[in-house]
């Protein structure tokens, strides 16, 4: 590998100094010749110079949209598998293409200019000090396109991160370094209260049974994060270390996991895993037949950070309720670590 990357340097360190005698050699023939020769060989390299850029700026441009079209299908995330997904979708199309349609004007123009303004011999440059006119067509003309981008943007959000619906399931989810681990409300509909005090090898979680026995005790915990098609979800996310970040690209939802302070996201499933692997393989995607929908982490958290993700299932509403009732509280396996800490088990419902 290292002898690969010194030959290829060589080759550059060589070419480049090719390149410059080569440059030596044609200034010192210019500045023998007349002055007339002169600018008749500067204006003929200003030609070939100009089309070049031209070439260049459209072969560039060319080649991206071929790009993105021809590996749209690889790379692109299939249509969203929740309620709000598509207005996030419709912003993120939006301000695509207005950006990149900013991209080729003024890039036409950084491109284009130097063959129509090249060197001729008559034409003299055309200087101003400033121009107030330029001035407020380019300030003017970014600043309502922003400002109806953000707009846009801000009705998203606010959409999207209001308040969870009522009756909304709740999950927890926990980041630490390098894992997610989830937790449900169980029958109650209420996560119990946790405290960074009470972690340790078995409760990693730091649920707290002593200042909370009740909500705890029906609480459950899951080794991959199942959700309910058509149901509202609830994210309590919290991290155990530092910074993680909890990406469900499939759905849409990405909300950072910050020691010491809560955040949540809350969401509707629209489409069971079944129902988007048949998608996928309707469309021809590679792997499609073993797609599954994933958790990831999107914050680099550590050395192991790339390994941080859980597997999410969508389930029929039914098939997800009968999940859920066969769920055993974590308390009921964990009784003997309670009784050992000291606390009262003889509330737990032991079935
Ligand atoms: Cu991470």
């Amino acid at each position: 590998m290292m002898f690969y990357i010194i030959l290829a340097l060589g080759i550059a360190v060589f070419v480049g100094v090719l390149g410059y005698i080569y440059r030596v050699f044609a200034l010192v023939n210019l500045s023998k010749n007349s002055g007339s020769t002169f600018e008749r060989r500067a204006g003929k390299s200003a030609y070939v110079n100009g089309l070049l850029l031209i070439f260049m700026f459209v072969a560039g441009i060319a080649w991206i949209l071929w790009y993105t079209y021809a590996e749209a299908d690889r790379y692109n995330l299939p249509e969203a598998s929740s309620a709000h997904g598509p207005a996030i979708d419709s912003m993120f199309w939006t301000t695509t293409v207005v950006v990149f349609l900013s991209f080729v004007i003024t890039n036409a123009l950084l491109f284009f200019f130097p063959f129509i303004y090249r060197f001729k011999e008559n034409r003299r440059g055309y200087f101003f000090a400033d121009n107030h006119k330029l001035e407020l067509i380019w300030t003017i003309v970014p600043a309502i396109v922003l400002a109806v981008l953000v707009l846009m943007g801000w009705k998203t959000w606010s959409n999207t991160m209001s308040e969870a619906p009522q009756g909304s399931l709740e999950i927890e989810v926990v980041g630490k370094q390098f894992n997610w681990m989830v937790r449900y409300a169980g029958k109650d509909g209420k996560i119990g209260k946790h405290d960074f005090r009470q972690i340790d090898d078995d409760n990693s979680l730091g649920m707290d049974f002593k200042k909370d026995f009740k909500t705890n005790a029906d609480d459950f915990t899951a080794s991959e994060l199942r959700l309910p098609k058509g149901q509202n979800v609830l994210l309590k996310i919290r991290s155990r270390d530092v910074l993680h970040s909890v990406f469900l690209p499939h759905f849409r939802v990405k909300m950072d996991a910050v020691p010491g302070m809560p955040t949540s996201f809350w969401f509707t499933p629209t489409k069971t895993t079944e129902e988007q692997r048949a998608e996928l393989v309707k469309l021809g995607r590679p792997g499609a037949a073993d797609f599954d929908y994933i958790l990831t982490c999107t914050e680099v958290c550590g050395n192991s950070h790339f390994a941080m993700k859980m597997k999410v299932t969508v389930l029929e509403k039914a098939d997800f309720d009968k999940w859920f009732n066969e769920q055993k509280p974590w308390a009921v396996s964990n009784k003997e670590y309670l009784q050992k800490k000291g606390i009262n088990v003889s509330g737990l419902a032991l079935n």
